[in-house]
C-alpha cells in the first residue's frame, strides 16, 4: 500500500496525482459507463470499485468476468470506458477482452501490476498498482494495492465531477494515507489468526457473508480459502442468505462475517443472530468495542476503523490469513496451490 500511495498521495496538501490516466482523464470524467473487465480476485477489486464509483462519482458501471464478457456480444457504446484491472497483466480472458472492445472503439484503461504487461501495453490510460512481486499464485497484496489505486482514481474522478465535496475528499485521502499504519496493527495479529486457524481448519465447508463494500470481500475470503486451503467456501451477501444459503447451516458450518461498522451494521448483526440461531459457528471481523457481535460470535478479530469505502482494504486481510494459516496447518505448499498458474494464458 504504501509503495501503491506514494508519489500519488499527498495527505498534508491533500492532492492525488496520477499521471497515467491524465491523457484520457476528460474521457473518464464524463464517461457514460465504466465497465470492469477481470478475472479471480482482481474481479473482486473491480466489485468493491463498482460502489466507490457509484456513490462518489455517480457513473453507471458494470463489472463483467473477463471470461464471459470476451465469448459474449457486448454493446459497446460512445463513452464507455473499459478498465481492465489484473495483476499479472497477462490473462488471456482479460488481454481479449479489452481487444474485442477496442476494435469496437472503446477506450481501455488498465490497472496492472506488471510494468510492461501485454495489458498495460494494450490500455490507453491507466494506473500501475505498483504492489511488487506476488510471490505466491494466489493474488493478496495485489488486491489491497488494486483497491488503492481505484479508489485514487475514483477520488480524482469524483472531484473533476463535482460529485463529492471537497471536505469529503480530504477526508477520504487522510483516511487513505492512514491505510498502512493500520493494514500492520492486522499484521501483529498474526498469531491469533493462527490460532484461529487451528480452530478451523477441519472444517469442510465454509460461509462467507458480508454487505455492501464487504460483499466482494466475502467473495475474496472464500476464493482465499478454496485456492491455497482446498475447503469449499462461499462468499455471500449476507441479505441474499435467506434465499437459499440458510439451509447449510448447523453445528458443524462455520461462517465468517465480515461486520465491520458501517451503515449496514445492524443488519449485519441480524444475519449474525439467524446464523447463531441455526448453531452455526460464527467468526466475525468486528471494529473495537462492538459489543453486539462479540455477544453473538464464537470468535473475533479485530481490524481498525476506517471509512466504510476503504474498509475491504483492511477487512480482506485476516481472511488471507486465516486462508494462509489453514493451508499452512494442512500441511499445503500455499505460494503453489494445486491446479492454478500465476498468469492464466489460454
Ligand atoms: C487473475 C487470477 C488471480 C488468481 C490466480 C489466477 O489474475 O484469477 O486472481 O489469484 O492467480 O488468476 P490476474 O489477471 O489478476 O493476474
Amino acid at each position: 500500500i504504501h509503495d501503491c500511495l506514494r508519489g500519488r498521495l499527498d495527505a498534508d496538501k491533500g492532492t492525488i496525482t496520477m499521471s497515467g490516466i491524465s491523457k484520457y482523464a476528460e474521457q473518464l470524467t464524463n464517461a457514460n459507463r465504466i465497465v470492469m473487465v477481470a478475472c479471480g480476485t482482481s474481479w473482486h477489486a473491480g466489485l468493491v470499485a463498482e460502489y466507490i464509483f457509484e456513490e462518489l462519482c455517480r457513473i453507471n458501471v458494470e463489472v463483467e468476468y473477463a471470461s464471459e464478457f470476451r465469448y459474449r456480444n457486448p454493446v459497446i457504446a460512445p463513452g464507455d470506458v473499459i478498465l481492465a484491472i489484473s495483476q499479472s497483466g497477462e490473462t488471456a480472458d482479460t488481454l481479449v477482452a479489452i481487444e474485442n472492445a477496442k476494435k469496437q472503439g472503446a477506450i481501455i484503461m488498465g490497472i496492472v501490476n506488471v510494468v510492461g504487461s501485454s495489458i498495460a501495453r494494450l490500455s490507453d490510460t491507466g494506473a500501475y498498482t505498483h504492489a511488487g512481486p506476488e510471490i505466491g499464485v494466489a493474488s493478496t497484496k495485489a488486491f489491497t494495492g488494486q483497491l488503492a489505486v481505484l479508489t485514487m482514481v475514483a477520488l480524482k474522478v469524483a472531484l473533476e465531477k463535482g460529485t463529492i465535496t471537497h471536505e469529503r475528499f480530504l477526508q477520504l485521502v487522510r483516511e487513505l494515507n492512514a491505510i498502512p499504519e493500520k493494514v500492520a496493527k492486522i499484521l501483529e495479529q498474526n498469531d491469533a489468526i493462527k490460532a484461529l486457524a487451528e480452530k478451523y481448519k477441519d472444517a469442510t465447508n465454509c460461509l462467507y457473508l458480508g454487505r455492501g463494500y464487504n460483499f466482494p470481500v466475502a467473495l475474496e475470503g472464500a476464493l482465499k480459502l478454496k485456492e491455497i486451503s482446498y475447503i469449499h467456501a462461499e462468499g455471500y451477501p449476507a441479505a441474499e442468505m435467506k434465499h437459499g444459503p440458510i439451509a447449510l447451516v448447523d453445528s458443524e458450518l462455520p461462517v465468517i462475517f465480515i461486520a465491520t461498522k458501517d451503515s449496514y451494521h445492524e443488519k449485519v448483526i441480524s444475519n449474525m443472530q439467524e446464523i447463531k440461531a441455526r448453531k452455526g459457528r460464527v467468526v466475525a471481523i468486528i471494529n473495537e468495542g462492538d459489543k453486539q457481535s462479540i455477544a453473538l460470535a464464537d470468535d473475533v478479530i479485530v481490524v481498525p476503523e476506517t471509512d466504510e469505502i476503504l474498509a475491504p482494504m483492511l477487512n480482506c486481510i485476516p481472511l488471507q490469513l486465516l486462508a494462509y494459516h489453514i493451508g499452512v496447518a494442512k500441511g499445503f505448499d500455499v505460494d503453489k496451490p494445486r491446479n492454478l498458474a500465476k498468469s492464466v494464458t489460454v
